[in-house]
């Protein structure tokens, strides 16, 4: 079976194989592989939104299963900011650097017990069809802490400064094999793949 992922993010592309690891059957492509499809403006306020115009887009183009991850961390002290802008909560472009650094700086007076946080993942399915298209969307969540400062080389985007509940090390140092059996994204993924292949 053909399964697209809307996404041009390389950290999402090798999180979403490695959890696919173990389904032979599922030949992952992804926007990589598809050059001239157009970009696509997140203008939703939500990441359920964003998660279904981006896979809606894709399969306008591509006639296989499809599906989209909109996601993002949600910071309590910052009232669940930098939410649904966190690609680009430090401008357009912004690097995972500047991203971090936004945080930490917003964060400097926020006592560790007030850092609460998580990590939201919305994934959008669209399975075409010439009968009845199928649209669904689910929604996966990791809780957690966010860390003083910036530790290990793991993983993308904020993973240095997140620590998740039940641990003491963040998602860049505890690596790929325990974040994907934990994350947001793993959890959104395993209902997803529930519904495809129900
Ligand atoms: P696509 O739209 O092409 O999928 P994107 O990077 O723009 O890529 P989003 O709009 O969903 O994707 O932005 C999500 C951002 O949230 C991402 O760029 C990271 O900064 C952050 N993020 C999401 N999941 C994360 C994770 O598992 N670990 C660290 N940061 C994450």
């Amino acid at each position: 079976m053909k399964l697209v992922l809307a996404t041009l993010n390389s950290g999402k592309i090798a999180e979403f194989r490695q959890i696919l690891m173990d389904k032979s059957f599922v030949n992952v492509r992804s926007l990589l592989d598809y050059p001239t499809i157009p970009g696509i403006i997140e203008s939703r306020r939500t990441f359920a939104g964003n998660a279904i115009k981006k896979a809606v887009e894709v399969s306008k183009h591509i006639n296989a299963v499809t599906i989209a991850d909109d996601s993002g961390l949600e910071i309590d002290a910052l009232d669940g900011e930098p939410g649904v802008l966190s690609a680009r909560y430090a401008g357009e472009n912004s690097t995972p650097g500047q991203l971090i650094t936004k945080v930490l700086k917003r964060l400097e007076k926020t006592p560790d017990v007030e850092r609460t946080a998580r990590f939201r993942c919305a994934i959008a399915l669209v399975i075409p069809s010439c009968e009845e298209t199928v649209i669904e969307v689910v929604e996966g969540v990791c809780e957690g802490k966010v860390t003083l400062n910036k530790r290990g080389e793991h993983g993308f985007g904020y993973d240095p400064i997140f620590v998740p509940l039940g641990y003491n090390q963040t998602f860049a140092e505890l690596g790929s094999e325990i974040k994907n059996k934990i994350s947001h994204r793993a959890k959104a993924l395993g209902m997803i793949m529930k519904l495809i292949l129900s």
